[in-house]
Protein backbone atom coordinates (compact mmCIF):
# COMPACT_ATOMS: atom_id res chain seq x y z
CA UNK A 1 0.00 0.00 0.00
CA UNK A 2 1.18 3.23 -1.33
CA UNK A 3 1.68 5.39 1.85
CA UNK A 4 1.00 9.53 1.56
CA UNK A 5 1.50 12.19 3.86
CA UNK A 6 -2.30 12.92 5.26
CA UNK A 7 -2.91 17.19 4.69
CA UNK A 8 -2.48 17.36 8.11
CA UNK A 9 0.69 15.86 8.48
CA UNK A 10 2.15 18.28 5.65
CA UNK A 11 0.50 21.53 7.65
CA UNK A 12 2.22 20.35 10.62
CA UNK A 13 5.29 20.31 8.43
CA UNK A 14 4.90 23.66 7.46
CA UNK A 15 4.12 24.92 10.86
CA UNK A 16 7.49 27.10 11.85
CA UNK A 17 8.78 25.21 15.04
CA UNK A 18 10.49 28.20 16.17
CA UNK A 19 7.91 31.32 15.98
CA UNK A 20 9.49 34.73 16.80
CA UNK A 21 7.93 37.52 18.10
CA UNK A 22 10.95 39.53 17.36
CA UNK A 23 14.20 40.91 19.28
CA UNK A 24 14.22 40.95 22.70
CA UNK A 25 17.14 42.72 23.60
CA UNK A 26 20.86 42.83 22.33
CA UNK A 27 23.14 42.20 24.92
CA UNK A 28 27.10 44.05 25.10
CA UNK A 29 29.55 42.85 27.51
CA UNK A 30 31.64 45.98 27.90
CA UNK A 31 34.91 47.59 30.15
CA UNK A 32 32.47 50.15 31.75
CA UNK A 33 28.57 50.07 31.55
CA UNK A 34 28.24 53.32 33.39
CA UNK A 35 29.61 54.91 30.86
CA UNK A 36 28.53 53.67 28.10
CA UNK A 37 24.99 53.69 29.49
CA UNK A 38 25.72 57.02 29.17
CA UNK A 39 26.73 57.73 25.93
CA UNK A 40 24.00 55.53 24.70
CA UNK A 41 21.52 57.85 26.24
CA UNK A 42 23.41 61.25 25.15
CA UNK A 43 24.37 60.31 21.75
CA UNK A 44 21.85 57.97 20.45
CA UNK A 45 18.89 59.30 22.98
CA UNK A 46 18.07 55.77 24.32
CA UNK A 47 16.45 56.32 28.04
CA UNK A 48 18.01 54.33 31.22
CA UNK A 49 14.65 52.05 31.86
CA UNK A 50 16.52 49.33 34.61
CA UNK A 51 19.23 48.18 36.58
CA UNK A 52 20.99 45.84 38.35
CA UNK A 53 24.10 45.26 40.30
CA UNK A 54 25.39 45.94 43.88
CA UNK A 55 23.03 47.77 44.93
CA UNK A 56 20.60 45.12 44.02
CA UNK A 57 22.65 42.17 45.24
CA UNK A 58 24.30 41.14 42.66
CA UNK A 59 28.06 40.66 43.44
CA UNK A 60 29.59 39.84 40.19
CA UNK A 61 28.29 42.40 37.32
CA UNK A 62 26.07 45.12 36.90
CA UNK A 63 24.20 45.58 33.72
CA UNK A 64 21.76 48.28 32.79
CA UNK A 65 18.81 48.57 30.35
CA UNK A 66 18.33 51.32 27.91
CA UNK A 67 15.14 51.48 25.70
CA UNK A 68 13.92 53.48 22.33
CA UNK A 69 10.90 52.49 20.59
CA UNK A 70 11.29 48.74 20.73
CA UNK A 71 14.82 48.52 21.03
CA UNK A 72 16.05 47.71 24.26
CA UNK A 73 19.92 47.53 24.74
CA UNK A 74 21.24 45.67 27.84
CA UNK A 75 24.98 46.81 28.73
CA UNK A 76 26.71 44.39 30.79
CA UNK A 77 30.16 45.22 32.81
CA UNK A 78 32.07 42.98 35.00
CA UNK A 79 33.29 43.59 38.77
CA UNK A 80 36.06 40.63 38.92
CA UNK A 81 39.54 40.01 37.66
CA UNK A 82 38.78 37.30 35.67
CA UNK A 83 35.00 35.97 34.91
CA UNK A 84 33.39 35.18 31.26
CA UNK A 85 32.40 38.48 31.17
CA UNK A 86 35.85 39.89 32.06
CA UNK A 87 37.83 37.96 29.88
CA UNK A 88 34.62 38.31 26.89
CA UNK A 89 35.66 41.63 27.00
CA UNK A 90 39.55 41.30 27.12
CA UNK A 91 39.37 39.25 23.98
CA UNK A 92 36.64 41.38 22.16
CA UNK A 93 36.47 44.82 23.19
CA UNK A 94 33.47 45.75 23.40
CA UNK A 95 31.15 43.88 21.80
CA UNK A 96 27.79 41.84 21.42
CA UNK A 97 27.03 38.61 23.42
CA UNK A 98 23.58 37.98 23.16
CA UNK A 99 20.65 38.84 20.78
CA UNK A 100 17.70 37.73 22.49
CA UNK A 101 14.60 36.79 20.88
CA UNK A 102 10.67 37.14 21.88
CA UNK A 103 9.45 34.11 21.90
CA UNK A 104 6.05 32.46 23.82
CA UNK A 105 7.40 29.32 24.87
CA UNK A 106 11.18 29.12 25.57
CA UNK A 107 11.74 25.80 26.59
CA UNK A 108 9.94 24.22 23.27
CA UNK A 109 12.44 27.23 21.43
CA UNK A 110 15.57 25.35 23.58
CA UNK A 111 14.50 22.03 22.28
CA UNK A 112 13.75 22.10 18.76
CA UNK A 113 17.11 24.55 18.28
CA UNK A 114 19.05 21.85 20.26
CA UNK A 115 17.45 18.88 19.27
CA UNK A 116 18.27 20.21 15.75
CA UNK A 117 22.05 20.44 16.62
CA UNK A 118 22.48 23.53 18.46
CA UNK A 119 24.54 23.91 21.26
CA UNK A 120 23.13 25.02 24.25
CA UNK A 121 24.24 28.09 26.43
CA UNK A 122 21.81 27.35 29.02
CA UNK A 123 19.16 24.87 29.86
CA UNK A 124 15.55 26.77 30.62
CA UNK A 125 15.03 28.50 34.19
CA UNK A 126 12.19 30.24 35.37
CA UNK A 127 12.43 33.90 37.77
CA UNK A 128 9.64 35.35 39.14
CA UNK A 129 9.16 38.53 41.28
CA UNK A 130 6.04 40.79 42.50
CA UNK A 131 5.26 41.82 38.24
CA UNK A 132 5.30 38.26 36.99
CA UNK A 133 7.73 35.48 35.71
CA UNK A 134 10.32 34.78 32.63
CA UNK A 135 11.25 32.02 31.40
CA UNK A 136 14.65 31.94 29.55
CA UNK A 137 17.17 29.34 27.63
CA UNK A 138 20.08 29.89 25.44
CA UNK A 139 22.19 28.64 22.72
CA UNK A 140 24.97 29.49 20.79
CA UNK A 141 25.61 31.11 17.07
CA UNK A 142 28.63 32.03 15.69
CA UNK A 143 31.53 32.85 18.17
CA UNK A 144 31.06 33.28 21.67
CA UNK A 145 27.71 34.99 20.62
CA UNK A 146 24.34 33.51 21.78
CA UNK A 147 20.80 33.84 20.98
CA UNK A 148 18.61 33.90 24.22
CA UNK A 149 15.11 32.93 24.02
CA UNK A 150 12.77 34.75 26.47
CA UNK A 151 9.30 33.61 27.02
CA UNK A 152 7.56 36.92 29.16
CA UNK A 153 4.21 35.92 30.37
CA UNK A 154 3.21 39.27 30.47
CA UNK A 155 5.94 40.26 32.55
CA UNK A 156 5.34 43.65 33.41
CA UNK A 157 8.42 44.64 35.54
CA UNK A 158 10.61 46.93 34.43
CA UNK A 159 12.78 44.56 32.39
CA UNK A 160 13.12 41.02 34.07
CA UNK A 161 13.02 39.79 37.54
CA UNK A 162 16.47 40.85 39.13
CA UNK A 163 16.12 44.41 37.62
CA UNK A 164 14.97 47.61 39.45
CA UNK A 165 13.80 50.65 37.59
CA UNK A 166 15.90 53.67 37.25
CA UNK A 167 15.11 56.58 35.44
CA UNK A 168 17.65 58.25 33.19
CA UNK A 169 19.26 61.47 34.55
CA UNK A 170 20.92 62.26 31.70
CA UNK A 171 19.40 65.38 30.06
CA UNK A 172 17.40 64.55 26.51
CA UNK A 173 17.26 66.74 23.82
CA UNK A 174 14.76 66.30 21.11
CA UNK A 175 13.66 62.57 20.18
CA UNK A 176 15.85 60.65 18.07
CA UNK A 177 13.15 58.80 16.50
CA UNK A 178 14.74 54.94 16.61
CA UNK A 179 11.91 52.66 16.13
CA UNK A 180 12.95 48.49 16.00
CA UNK A 181 15.84 46.62 14.77
CA UNK A 182 16.09 45.73 11.21
CA UNK A 183 18.84 43.45 11.26
CA UNK A 184 21.39 42.04 12.96
CA UNK A 185 24.98 41.11 10.96
CA UNK A 186 27.38 38.92 11.57
CA UNK A 187 30.69 38.64 10.46
CA UNK A 188 32.28 34.70 10.39
CA UNK A 189 35.75 33.34 9.31
CA UNK A 190 36.97 32.44 6.17
CA UNK A 191 34.72 30.16 4.10
CA UNK A 192 32.29 29.94 7.06
CA UNK A 193 29.55 31.26 5.73
CA UNK A 194 27.52 28.63 4.56
CA UNK A 195 28.09 26.42 7.51
CA UNK A 196 26.16 29.70 9.30
CA UNK A 197 23.63 29.84 7.01
CA UNK A 198 22.93 26.05 7.34
CA UNK A 199 23.03 26.49 10.91
CA UNK A 200 20.09 29.29 10.79
CA UNK A 201 18.06 26.80 8.22
CA UNK A 202 18.37 23.69 9.57
CA UNK A 203 18.48 24.23 13.16
CA UNK A 204 16.28 27.57 13.70
CA UNK A 205 13.87 27.31 10.17
CA UNK A 206 15.17 30.21 8.76
CA UNK A 207 15.11 31.03 5.11
CA UNK A 208 17.93 32.08 2.52
CA UNK A 209 16.40 35.50 1.68
CA UNK A 210 19.80 37.22 -0.33
CA UNK A 211 22.73 35.71 -1.57
CA UNK A 212 25.98 38.84 -2.79
CA UNK A 213 28.54 37.38 -3.87
CA UNK A 214 32.31 38.56 -4.46
CA UNK A 215 31.32 40.06 -7.06
CA UNK A 216 28.75 42.21 -6.29
CA UNK A 217 30.38 43.31 -3.13
CA UNK A 218 33.74 44.20 -4.24
CA UNK A 219 35.33 47.45 -4.63
CA UNK A 220 39.20 47.98 -6.78
CA UNK A 221 40.85 46.84 -3.33
CA UNK A 222 38.95 44.28 -1.00
CA UNK A 223 35.86 41.54 -1.17
CA UNK A 224 33.44 40.13 1.23
CA UNK A 225 30.48 37.76 0.52
CA UNK A 226 27.17 37.57 2.20
CA UNK A 227 24.13 35.83 2.72
CA UNK A 228 20.86 36.72 4.74
CA UNK A 229 18.65 34.40 6.62
CA UNK A 230 15.28 35.50 7.94
CA UNK A 231 12.65 33.80 10.13
CA UNK A 232 9.33 32.66 9.23
CA UNK A 233 7.50 35.52 9.24
CA UNK A 234 10.29 38.35 8.40
CA UNK A 235 10.52 39.95 11.90
CA UNK A 236 14.09 38.46 12.27
CA UNK A 237 16.43 38.95 9.65
CA UNK A 238 21.12 38.21 10.29
CA UNK A 239 22.84 38.89 7.18
CA UNK A 240 26.22 36.94 7.51
CA UNK A 241 29.37 38.14 6.09
CA UNK A 242 32.97 36.34 5.31
CA UNK A 243 36.40 37.74 3.68
CA UNK A 244 36.79 37.05 0.06
CA UNK A 245 40.33 37.40 -1.63
CA UNK A 246 40.87 41.23 -2.91
CA UNK A 247 43.84 43.09 -3.90
CA UNK A 248 43.79 44.14 0.13
CA UNK A 249 42.70 43.49 3.03
CA UNK A 250 38.54 43.11 3.13
CA UNK A 251 36.69 45.29 6.10
CA UNK A 252 35.60 41.48 7.40
CA UNK A 253 38.70 40.80 8.00
CA UNK A 254 39.52 43.91 9.87
CA UNK A 255 36.75 42.72 12.14
CA UNK A 256 38.30 39.41 12.53
CA UNK A 257 41.70 40.61 13.51
CA UNK A 258 40.29 42.95 16.29
CA UNK A 259 38.03 41.04 17.35
CA UNK A 260 39.46 37.73 17.73
CA UNK A 261 36.68 35.31 16.46
CA UNK A 262 33.07 35.36 14.79
CA UNK A 263 30.10 38.60 16.23
CA UNK A 264 28.21 40.51 15.62
CA UNK A 265 29.58 43.59 12.98
CA UNK A 266 26.32 45.88 12.84
CA UNK A 267 23.07 46.40 14.28
CA UNK A 268 20.90 48.15 11.61
CA UNK A 269 18.09 50.54 13.40
CA UNK A 270 14.71 51.20 11.67
CA UNK A 271 13.52 55.19 11.62
CA UNK A 272 10.50 56.55 9.78
CA UNK A 273 12.14 60.22 9.71
CA UNK A 274 15.87 59.70 8.56
CA UNK A 275 16.64 63.34 8.22
CA UNK A 276 15.22 64.33 11.40
CA UNK A 277 17.29 60.89 13.03
CA UNK A 278 20.55 61.61 11.48
CA UNK A 279 20.04 65.75 11.81
CA UNK A 280 19.77 64.81 15.36
CA UNK A 281 22.56 61.88 15.81
CA UNK A 282 25.36 64.45 14.31
CA UNK A 283 23.75 66.93 16.58
CA UNK A 284 24.98 64.61 19.82
CA UNK A 285 28.21 64.25 17.80
CA UNK A 286 27.71 60.70 16.52
CA UNK A 287 30.47 60.07 13.41
CA UNK A 288 28.91 58.57 10.39
CA UNK A 289 31.29 57.16 7.24
CA UNK A 290 30.94 60.03 4.43
CA UNK A 291 30.72 59.16 0.69
CA UNK A 292 32.17 61.68 -1.50
CA UNK A 293 29.83 64.37 -3.64
CA UNK A 294 30.40 62.22 -6.74
CA UNK A 295 27.97 59.61 -5.25
CA UNK A 296 24.75 62.20 -5.29
CA UNK A 297 25.91 62.89 -9.09
CA UNK A 298 24.21 60.53 -10.68
CA UNK A 299 21.60 59.12 -7.71
CA UNK A 300 18.55 60.30 -9.46
CA UNK A 301 18.95 58.46 -12.83
CA UNK A 302 19.78 55.36 -10.32
CA UNK A 303 16.71 55.76 -8.05
CA UNK A 304 14.38 58.21 -9.86
CA UNK A 305 12.37 60.54 -8.07
CA UNK A 306 12.00 59.94 -4.61
CA UNK A 307 9.47 61.64 -1.91
CA UNK A 308 12.74 63.76 -0.17
CA UNK A 309 14.66 66.66 -1.51
CA UNK A 310 17.81 65.30 -2.99
CA UNK A 311 19.68 68.42 -1.61
CA UNK A 312 18.74 67.65 2.34
CA UNK A 313 19.94 63.71 1.01
CA UNK A 314 23.12 65.09 0.10
CA UNK A 315 23.59 67.45 3.16
CA UNK A 316 22.90 64.86 5.76
CA UNK A 317 25.34 62.18 3.39
CA UNK A 318 22.21 59.59 3.26
CA UNK A 319 22.65 56.89 0.87
CA UNK A 320 19.54 55.89 -1.27
CA UNK A 321 18.87 52.83 -3.03
CA UNK A 322 15.65 51.28 -5.03
CA UNK A 323 14.60 48.08 -5.93
CA UNK A 324 11.30 46.19 -7.08
CA UNK A 325 9.26 46.98 -4.43
CA UNK A 326 10.46 50.89 -3.50
CA UNK A 327 13.41 52.36 -1.95
CA UNK A 328 15.70 52.77 1.26
CA UNK A 329 17.58 55.71 2.86
CA UNK A 330 20.61 54.21 5.37
CA UNK A 331 23.45 55.59 6.69
CA UNK A 332 26.60 53.87 8.59
CA UNK A 333 28.40 55.15 11.90
CA UNK A 334 32.21 54.65 12.24
CA UNK A 335 32.76 52.05 14.64
CA UNK A 336 31.49 52.56 18.46
CA UNK A 337 34.53 51.51 20.45
CA UNK A 338 37.88 52.18 19.91
CA UNK A 339 38.45 48.33 17.87
CA UNK A 340 37.12 48.65 14.27
CA UNK A 341 34.25 46.10 15.48
CA UNK A 342 30.65 47.16 16.21
CA UNK A 343 29.24 50.09 13.99
CA UNK A 344 25.45 50.97 13.45
CA UNK A 345 23.28 51.55 10.15
CA UNK A 346 20.07 53.86 10.67
CA UNK A 347 17.52 52.91 8.13
CA UNK A 348 14.42 53.74 6.65
CA UNK A 349 12.48 51.71 4.48
CA UNK A 350 10.03 53.19 2.10
CA UNK A 351 8.73 49.91 0.23
CA UNK A 352 12.23 48.50 -0.27
CA UNK A 353 13.30 44.77 1.72
CA UNK A 354 16.71 44.71 0.25
CA UNK A 355 19.63 45.71 1.81
CA UNK A 356 21.09 48.39 -0.16
CA UNK A 357 23.51 46.94 -2.72
CA UNK A 358 23.70 49.77 -5.06
CA UNK A 359 25.02 51.39 -2.33
CA UNK A 360 27.65 48.64 -1.64
CA UNK A 361 30.13 49.76 -3.89
CA UNK A 362 30.69 53.82 -2.33
CA UNK A 363 29.85 52.11 1.31
CA UNK A 364 32.61 49.73 1.31
CA UNK A 365 34.88 52.47 -0.41
CA UNK A 366 34.49 54.90 2.58
CA UNK A 367 34.94 51.88 5.24
CA UNK A 368 38.08 51.36 3.30
CA UNK A 369 38.88 55.16 3.67
CA UNK A 370 38.77 54.39 7.21
CA UNK A 371 40.68 51.53 7.20
CA UNK A 372 43.86 53.08 5.64
CA UNK A 373 43.58 55.62 8.24
CA UNK A 374 43.60 53.19 10.95
CA UNK A 375 46.92 51.01 8.90
CA UNK A 376 44.49 48.12 8.62
CA UNK A 377 44.31 48.04 4.52
O1 LIG B 1 23.58 44.63 6.09
C1 LIG B 1 23.88 44.81 4.94
O2 LIG B 1 23.88 43.91 4.12
C2 LIG B 1 24.17 46.20 4.51
C3 LIG B 1 25.46 46.41 3.83
O3 LIG B 1 30.28 44.55 5.80
C4 LIG B 1 26.68 45.92 4.46
O4 LIG B 1 24.08 46.96 5.63
C5 LIG B 1 27.10 44.63 4.17
C6 LIG B 1 28.29 44.19 4.63
C7 LIG B 1 29.10 45.01 5.40
C8 LIG B 1 28.69 46.30 5.71
C9 LIG B 1 27.47 46.73 5.26
FE1 LIG C 1 22.93 46.36 7.16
Amino acid sequence: MQTMTSPDAQAQAAVDFLPLKGTDYVEFYVGNAKQSAYYYQAAFGYELVAYAGPETGLRDRASYVLQQGKIRLVLTTSLLPDSDITRHVAQHGDGVKVMALWVDDARKSWEETTSRGAKSAFEPYTIEDEFGSVTMAGIYTYGETIHTFVERNGYTGPFMPGFVARKSAVPQGPPVGLLHVDHCVGNVGWGEMNQWVKFYEDVMGFKLLLTFDDEDISTEYSALMSKVVSNGNGYVKFPINEPAEGKKKSQIEEYLDFYHSPGVQHIAIATNDIRATVTELRRRGVEFLSVPATYYEDLTDRIGQIDEDMESIKQLNLLVDRDNEGYLLQIFTKPVEDRPTVFYEIIQRKGATSFGKGNFKALFEAIEREQALRGNL
